[in-house]
């Protein structure tokens, strides 16, 4: 049984939840920060020192925070060769698109793009906010090119570097901005939102994060 700490909005317990639901796995999620609280507990810190969520613990093994981190270990445990090759190299070619997912994309959307957008508008700088734009927009080209020859970023099947970028594209898609013309993208996520695992944890209402 796996137990995770974190608030169905937050992007990154978005990610685990929606793996966690890919491949089926028993578990409890426990509301914690934001408007919830009980991340600056001694008790919480314990077992995350940032007071951030996600964190996850599986059985009796000691919690385990970093969502990225998080997501490789149920990989590496639970996930079958098409979601997580157990060949190094096909591996290392899933885990690069999740690492550039990770770097490019989630970050390059959250802070700079979401936030002001949607959650802090009064810090909401257009000039900025066209530079993040076009720097995301960059990097969802490459995505872009990549989709247009394979259903799935790393290529026929779901695997874990989907988790990492996909589960950006709902807020992507789903908040006011000027977005470029990306059809493969723009399928992609479609096809995403047909998955009952992402339509559950990653399509959750973002409205109470709004400051
Ligand atoms: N690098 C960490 C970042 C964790 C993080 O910043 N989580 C956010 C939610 S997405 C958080 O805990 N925010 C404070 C809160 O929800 O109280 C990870 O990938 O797990």
């Amino acid at each position: 049984m796996l137990t995770i700490w974190g608030r169905a909005d937050s992007s990154n317990v978005q990610a685990l939840m929606w793996c966690v639901a890919e491949l089926d796995l028993p578990h409890r999620r426990i509301d914690a920060g934001h408007r919830f609280g009980g991340t600056d507990t001694p008790a919480f810190l314990a077992m995350n020192p940032n007071g951030t969520v996600p964190v996850l613990q599986d059985g009796d093994s000691p919690p385990l925070w970093e969502t990225g981190a998080i997501l490789r270990h149920l990989a590496n445990r639970y996930a079958p060769d098409s979601f997580w090759p157990l060949d190094p190299h096909a591996r290392a070619d899933v885990d690069r698109w999740a690492e550039w997912a990770k770097i490019n994309i989630a970050l390059g959307f959250t802070g700079p793009v979401f936030w002001p957008v949607w959650r802090f508008p009064e810090t909401l700088d257009p000039p900025a906010l066209d530079r993040a734009l076009a720097t995301l927009t960059d990097k969802l080209r490459i995505a872009e090119d990549r989709l247009h020859r394979h259903p799935f970023l790393r290529g026929d099947t779901l695997t874990l570097a989907d988790i990492q970028f996909g589960h950006v594209l709902y807020r992507y898609f789903s908040i006011d901005i000027a977005r470029a013309e990306l059809p493969a993208l723009a399928a992609y996520y479609g096809r995403l939102t047909l998955r009952p695992a992402f339509r559950k944890h990653v399509m959750v209402s973002y409205e109470a994060l709004r400051a």
